[in-house]
């Protein structure tokens, strides 16, 4: 095995249009009267920024626990009850498709009661609500504002650091959503944050090494998901039990035929592939982090 595989390399992705985004967030976060923090449910506490708290200060917030479809439903359910025991709202969406977006305006409304009350007091009742849409890169903040503004007005691709200004768009309902591109933090403190955040592909491949990142996933949701991944690269039950993350990367590539000449197995394209199939959620849904190892 190539020895910068045994290496942990320090992932960090901070770069200048992150800070100019985290000064507009601060600058912002005046003009609303709500914070819409989206996080990816498949790591539901390494997606949330924890500079976010400073920005936004003591505003109304909600979280949506976004690509639920990928995420494992049962560890979704216990997320919500974990912010639920914390006084805060949280619901699982799929922005994609639309799913749990039913709740997500009357879930605003409720939070928003008391703010909505005194507006009526004092007349002002049609002034529209206004919410910041907050998050890191690649999580759906984009998707989510096409699907509720029910058209295609921001720009969504499948790469983190699609969104580069702000952009107010309004939705049918005297709502004004301001869609703000993703933004990370300076330093990563625990080292597994920066790996998830690359798993999921909210930190840029380009600036981590994919070969050993599809490595380290693999050994990860062999780990947890030993079923999904033996059923999905057709291994035999327990057959990569106790393997080096190489050689069970390997023995992956050899079941996808992913040889080259000599007879080799390709292990970086083996990486990618797992890298590919876990972002696509084709290995199964699949969640990373669960409350109890916070609690
Ligand atoms: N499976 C799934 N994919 C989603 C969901 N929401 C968004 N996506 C996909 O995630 C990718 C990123 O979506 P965007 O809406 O561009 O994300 P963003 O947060 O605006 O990204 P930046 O502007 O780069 O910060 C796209 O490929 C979307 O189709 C979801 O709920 N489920
Ligand atoms: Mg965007």
């Amino acid at each position: 095995m190539e020895e910068y595989l045994q290496r942990t390399p320090d992932i960090q992705w901070f770069p200048g249009h992150m800070a100019k985004t985290r000064r507009m967030i601060k600058e912002c976060v005046g003009l609303v009267d709500i914070v819409v923090e989206l996080t990816d449910a498949r790591i539901a506490h390494s997606s949330r920024n924890p500079e976010i708290n400073s920005l936004v200060g003591n505003k109304p917030r909600i979280i949506l626990l976004n690509k639920c479809d990928s995420a494992d439903p049962n560890t979704t359910a216990r997320w919500v009850e974990y912010y639920k025991k914390q006084g805060i709202t949280a619901i699982p969406t799929d922005c994609k498709s639309g799913k749990g977006l039913g709740a997500f305006l009357p879930a605003v409304r409720q939070v928003l009661k008391p703010v909505m009350e005194k507006r009526a007091e004092r007349g002002m009742s049609s002034k529209p609500i206004r919410m910041m849409i907050v998050g890191i890169p690649n999580a759906g903040k984009s998707s989510l504002i096409n699907r509720l503004a029910g058209s295609k007005r921001a720009k969504v691709e499948d790469r983190p650091g699609v969104t580069r200004g702000k952009q107010w768009v309004r939705i049918e309902n005297g709502v004004d959503l301001l869609d703000m591109p993703g933004v990370l933090w300076p330093k990563f403190e625990d080292q597994r944050v920066g790996e998830y955040l690359a798993y999921t592909g909210a930190v840029k491949d380009d600036v981590v090494d994919t070969h050993w990142l599809g490595m380290r996933l693999l050994s990860h949701l062999y780990a947890a998901y030993p079923q999904m991944v033996e059923k999905r690269y057709k291994m035999k039950p327990g057959e990569g039990d106790g393997l080096e993350p190489f050689d069970l990367l390997k023995l992956v590539g050899r079941k996808r035929g992913m040889l080259v000449s000599g007879g080799e197995v390709d292990t970086e394209r083996a990486s990618l592939t797992i890298l590919d199939e876990f972002r696509g959620a084709v290995i199964g849904r699949i969640s990373l982090e669960a409350p109890e190892d916070f609690e």
